[in-house]
């Protein structure tokens, strides 16, 4: 990708404070300080398997131990991890000035921790880590357990040598209701999988009418996500993108900061 120097942040900050409706868009890179890997690049492999090729229905119906055991592994290393410096920066920016601007934050992420960090006015694009879906009666329900089902205790180690454990089907998180007991399934919207069409409408509402937008910690690869920013900036929106390294959408903003959103965030929506 090609270099790009970061911007001038007093310039930023001054356009910031004039906004009235703000969106802030963040990836797995906000998330990668509180320890938890990204998608892409070094982290993005859990035991052989690239994370993004388990994130698909094809996966699950193949082997739902699997996948199962992989998303364990992740709601038990999300669970441990705390919001970091760039989430609170968000909660915080939220809580002072909630009341002025229109705040808006719509997070690819499914861990949770805007949410453990305070960000109220909080859309979760892709699902989140600790809600179930049952793929008979499609009841959604929030999940905190830990593990959530006997059989998932001591797995899902991510070791590259380590062997799926092969639970057997009736082994795995079922569904609770009476004349139900379906095969749950995580709550989070997989490739191929169409995204909950309220939940990209309210996205796709914030994203029209905001006219500051911050692109965090994402690699803007994924769509539909990927189009909101760049479009934003199309019909005359201010983008600023916060970010280890450019990506293909930083041509098509204004402003670029890059470094670890932990410290970069904090700098850019403090007073
Ligand atoms: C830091 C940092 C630090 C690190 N500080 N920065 C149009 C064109 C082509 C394809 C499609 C299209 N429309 C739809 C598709 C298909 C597909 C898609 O987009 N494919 C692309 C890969 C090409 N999209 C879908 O299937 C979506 N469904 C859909 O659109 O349905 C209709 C449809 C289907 C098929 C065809 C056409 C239409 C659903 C997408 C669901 C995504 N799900 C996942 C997994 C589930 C969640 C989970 O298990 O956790 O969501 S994929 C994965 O990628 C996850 C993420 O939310 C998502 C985005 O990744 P993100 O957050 O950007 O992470 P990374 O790792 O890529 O980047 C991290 C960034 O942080 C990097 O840039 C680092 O530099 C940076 N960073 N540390 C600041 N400290
Ligand atoms: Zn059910």
């Amino acid at each position: 990708m090609a270099t790009r120097q970061s911007s001038d942040m007093a310039k930023f900050k001054e356009t910031l404070k004039a906004a009235k409706e703000v969106v802030i868009l963040s990836g797995a890179g906000i998330s990668a300080e509180s320890g938890i890997p990204t998608f892409r690049g070094a982290g993005g492999f859990w035991r052989k398997y690239q994370a993004s090729s388990l994130a698909t229905p094809e996966a699950f119906r193949h082997s739902p131990s699997l996948v199962w055991e992989f998303y364990h592994y992740r709601r038990e290393v999300a669970a441990k991890a705390q919001p970091n410096q760039g989430h609170k920066a968000i909660a915080d920016y939220e809580s002072r000035l909630g009341s002025e601007k229109k705040i808006t934050v719509i997070t690819q992420n499914v861990d949770g921790l805007h949410a453990r960090a305070g960000t109220k006015n909080l859309i979760e694009l892709h699902g989140n880590l600790y809600k179930t879906r049952c793929t008979k009666c499609k009841e959604v329900l929030v999940n905190n357990d830990s593990p959530i089902c006997e059989a998932l205790a001591g797995r899902g180690a991510p070791d590259a040598n380590v062997v799926g454990s092969d639970i057997p089907v009736k082994s795995l998180p079922h569904c609770k209701k009476t004349n139900c007991g379906g095969l749950l399934r995580p709550h989070i919207v997989w490739f191929g999988e169409s995204l909950d069409p309220a939940v990209l409408d309210k996205a796709e509402t914030a994203m029209s009418t905001c006219d500051v937008c911050l692109v965090v910690g994402t690699s803007s690869v994924v769509y539909p996500a990927a189009m909101f920013a760049p479009q934003a900036a199309a019909r005359g929106a201010i983008v600023a993108e916060f970010n280890l390294e450019p990506t293909p959408a930083t041509p098509d903003f204004h402003y670029y900061f890059e470094g670890p959103c932990g410290t970069t965030l904090p700098k850019a929506l403090s007073d």
